[in-house]
């Protein structure tokens, strides 16, 4: 076997498919931090102020969906300790609260409101809690955190996302808890097979930094070692220890997946990216930041380059304490969603002929009309290279390009570029990396009667899904 042929034999589980096809989705941070104005609470603080009096489930997964997510990530317990559901194992929640007078449990608002707008709901859990007496002593923490997680996975229908934080800090006996991420995970994968564990977890990496930005070359198939949950947890911890951190791989290290990073690694593991990002400066609600609600430019920047850039996009959207979206926020949730329906919707491809030397019978390149992986365009073994036409009669304007790989055939393209011809003149307009599981390529309304797209180098043999060309409407 060559080298190639062993890192293609690394491909997703099938919920890291469906998980990736989501491609958008909301956060949510909202506790007593959003009564405080804090961005960490230290356990301290009173349930007495949580009392969101207007809060709207509703409103908020309208707005997501308006923007074209498809599921929503629920602070359900930040780092300190307040519960958004009447969890039975402390008091430490909406039952101590005057929001319902104690007979609310905003975790099943949210639920609902996914279950019935058809967003995916998912869960953040906190292994670190600075409220808890029993964060520090071990075994004990672990067993009361498995039975909240027990809570969170039973009672609230499906969930997709699991989102553990790395942060982790000293309980009130000066001890560091060590977090029993075995036991975390068996409960997880018993309750909700289908769900991803992401950041702190076996299915969705960390992009490595909290801006919104995405390598160049994002990709999923990477090292083993680079999901070890505990070093990346210790990681500062670990500063002064030479061996540890020459073995260890950081999360935001700036490659991660190159055949040059593969070379000498025998584990590998599909491990892809995800974005986490917030629409404010904050993770929680401030009101000094409403007018820092980021630009459509920007936020339109990040998506492209998060899921156009084979990753997954997690845009945050902070409740204010009345429990509501603030509407400059959800003014930007519709112009983002406007903005997708103008420059994704109208597939020209379909009125343009295709044309690639490389066809095998059954991997035809007209099988990438259709976005699916049923069937896809690839070429024989070892043919690394190939070139694609795409030619309509007469010019066409172009907003973008998707490209999309069959990743149940690992991620193989390393390489390409994008020749525009018009008027019989041709001109590069575009080389990149890695396409993945979906590549978007912005043109602005680039002008041609053919594109040429080059893949110049590839792990055994490139595959393609789906390719769209997109008009703006
Ligand atoms: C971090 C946390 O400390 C922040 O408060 C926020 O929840 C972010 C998503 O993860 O590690």
């Amino acid at each position: 076997m060559t080298r190639d042929e062993f890192l293609i034999k690394t491909i997703p589980h099938e919920r890291q498919i469906k998980f990736q096809q989501l491609e958008f989705y909301a956060f949510v941070h909202f506790t007593v931090n959003t009564f405080t104005d804090n961005e960490w609470g230290n356990g301290s603080e009173s349930p007495e102020i949580f009392n969101p009096k207007k809060l709207d489930a509703e409103q908020w997964v309208k707005a997501i969906k308006k923007a074209g997510m498809k599921g929503l990530i629920l602070t359900c317990k930040h780092h300190d300790g307040f519960c958004l559901w009447p969890s039975k194992f402390t008091d430490h929640t909406v039952d101590s609260a005057p929001y319902k007078n104690g007979s609310g449990d905003v975790v099943k608002e949210v639920s609902d409101a996914c279950a019935k707008y058809g967003i995916k709901f998912g869960v953040y859990l906190s292994p670190w809690d600075r409220h808890s007496k029993l964060y520090g002593y071990g075994k004990p923490y672990n067993d009361f955190f498995v039975n909240q997680l027990t809570e969170l996975l039973t009672n609230y229908g499906e969930v997709f996302s699991v989102w553990f934080d790395g942060a982790c800090g000293e309980g009130e006996n000066g001890k560091k808890q060590f977090y029993d991420w075995d036991s975390y995970y068996d409960t997880i994968r018993r309750l909700q097979p289908n769900a991803c564990i992401n950041v702190c977890g076996p299915d969705i990496r960390w992009c490595g930094n909290e801006a919104g930005h995405t390598r160049k070359a994002e990709w999923s198939v990477v090292p083993e070692r680079t999901r070890d949950t505990e070093k990346i947890a210790e990681a500062s911890q670990h500063e002064d220890n030479e061996e540890f951190r020459q073995r260890e791989i950081k999360a935001w290290d700036g490659d991660l997946g190159s055949r040059e990073v593969l070379l000498n690694e025998d584990k590998l593991v599909w491990y892809p990216a995800e974005v986490n990002t917030s629409i404010r400066p904050g993770w929680f609600y401030h009101t000094y930041e409403d007018d820092k609600v980021r630009s459509l430019e920007d936020l339109i920047n990040v998506y492209n380059c998060s899921v156009g850039g084979n990753s997954t996009f997690l845009l945050n959207i902070p409740p204010t304490p009345d429990g509501l979206f603030h509407e400059n926020d959800v003014r930007r949730l519709e112009e983002i969603g406007d903005y997708l329906r103008k420059n994704f919707t109208s597939n020209i491809l379909d009125s343009a002929k295709l044309y690639c030397a490389d066809e095998m019978q059954g991997y035809e390149i007209d099988n990438v009309r259709c976005d699916n992986y049923d069937g896809f365009f690839r070429t024989p073994d070892g043919k690394t290279e190939t070139t694609v036409e795409i030619v309509w009669d007469s010019s066409v304007n172009i907003a973008n390009i998707v490209l999309k790989e069959n990743i149940t055939q690992s991620q193989r393209i390393e390489s390409f570029t994008v020749t525009a011809v018009n008027d019989g003149e041709s001109k590069e307009i575009y080389s990149g990396m890695v396409v993945g599981y979906k590549r978007i390529v912005p043109l602005d309304n680039v002008r041609a009667e053919k594109l040429i797209i080059r893949i110049t180098d590839s792990r055994v043999a490139p595959t393609l899904s789906f390719i769209g060309v997109y008009e703006r409407i």
